[in-house]
């Protein structure tokens, strides 16, 4: 009876032990979110809202925490909130922000030095609301990136300095900064950010990044920073796509001509929009209520079909970025939920959209488990 009884008590101890040695392997093998997953390739990061940034917004913070390595502001630390008024700068939500990404030890972005939207009509006007002359604004800029940039100094690891300056065509977006100071504006902005945080990493950040005349006019800019000494250290390809544009050859083309320029890549505001664009619905239809539909027909949930096909882009461009990852420094999602993505609202308001990894609900989608996959596939 004692045998049986030892027998018994050693039997359950090697399968308890081969148990715990299976589930350690197991644990060691596959990891479980996107930081670990993609930890040897590039960060990846979300750009998170004053409702995470503030800790109203318990459940996005915690995928935040637990998913990602590398965090940006969606919105806060932009000029018209950090300056709203000559002088008078507002600190409190990008100090906690900045905060926020200390605590976690995360890759912490600024977002952005200087843009043409969500800039306060003040930085470019006088007191008769004429346009300040090119010297004035050369001192506006200068006082707004210095003091931004050097409160955060050794804090935030790399920086959009300028955002969204050249149209698909290659020209220079006609903004109150190219009007009063000309092309020269991008390269004084990184000069000042450099000079505020010179171990900083200063970006360009654009959309529709992989239009021929866009790259082309880019490349130009960042060889031209190089060759005056003015330190650039990224292009920013905001990524902002859908289920058909661009082509990933087209995409790559993009990624190629950037590096070889000198610089490095990031995705810097990643979604894959799940719905159909506008411009390819004929406006025709006479109905009202089917055009509607047609526009945004997920209301209630998206369809198998469109999943598959939402899923297959993911992978076809993490799958490119994976490919290049000697050229790519991050990856970065423009939020954390589909609840809270600005692509609900554009270019079309209203509309129910599926960009993110992660839902309505706070679920992770079944792809984020497929694209760690593919980051262990391609691990050596
Ligand atoms: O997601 C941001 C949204 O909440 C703001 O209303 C909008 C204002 O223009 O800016 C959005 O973020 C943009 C980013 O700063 C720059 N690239 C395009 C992003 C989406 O519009």
């Amino acid at each position: 009876m004692k045998n049986i009884v030892i027998t018994a008590l050693s039997i359950a101890a090697i399968s308890l032990t081969s148990c715990s040695t299976t589930q350690k392997t197991a644990s060691v093998q596959s990891p479980q979110t996107l930081k670990e997953g993609f930890k040897n390739h590039f960060y990846v990061g979300a750009a998170i809202n004053l409702d995470a940034i503030h800790n109203n917004d318990k459940k996005a913070v915690a995928i935040i925490e637990n998913q990602f390595n590398s965090i940006v502001a969606e919105n806060c630390m932009k000029s018209m909130f950090l300056q709203p008024k000559e002088g008078e700068f507002f600190f409190d939500d990008a100090d906690q922000f900045v905060a926020f990404g200390q605590k976690n030890k995360m890759f912490i972005i600024g977002h952005c030095l200087v843009w043409h939207s969500q800039a306060p009509d003040w930085f470019f006007t006088d007191k008769e609301g004429k346009n300040v002359s090119a010297e004035v604004l050369k001192q506006r800029m200068k006082k707004h990136i210095t003091t931004v940039v050097s409160r955060y100094k050794g804090k935030i690891h790399g920086w959009d300095v300028v955002n969204e300056a050249i149209m698909e065509d290659g020209s220079y977006r006609k903004s109150k900064f190219y009007e009063i100071l000309g092309e020269e504006f991008i390269p004084l902005a990184f000069q000042y950010a450099h000079e505020a945080d010179p171990n900083a990493e200063l970006y360009y950040n654009d959309y529709n990044e992989w239009h021929k005349g866009k790259v082309e006019t880019v490349v130009k800019l960042i060889a031209d920073l190089k060759s005056r000494g003015i330190r650039i250290d990224g292009m920013g390809l905001q990524t902002h796509v859908g289920l058909d544009y661009p082509t990933i050859e087209e995409y790559e083309k993009a990624i190629i001509a950037y590096t070889n320029a000198g610089v490095k890549v990031s995705s810097t505001e990643l979604d894959i929009s799940a719905l159909p664009s506008p411009h390819k619905i004929s406006s025709n239809i006479a109905d009202t209520q089917a055009y509607e539909k047609e526009l945004n027909p997920y209301t209630s949930g998206l369809s198998e079909t469109a999943t598959t096909k939402w899923e297959k882009r993911y992978m076809d461009f993490f799958s490119l970025f994976l490919k290049h990852k000697d050229k790519v420094k991050r990856v970065t999602q423009w939020g954390v939920t589909d609840i809270d993505s600005w692509k609900n609202d554009f270019p079309i308001k209203g509309r129910t959209d599926y960009p993110l990894l992660f839902d309505r609900k706070y679920q992770t989608k079944p792809i984020v488990k497929k694209l760690i996959q593919l980051a262990e596939e391609k691990k050596n």
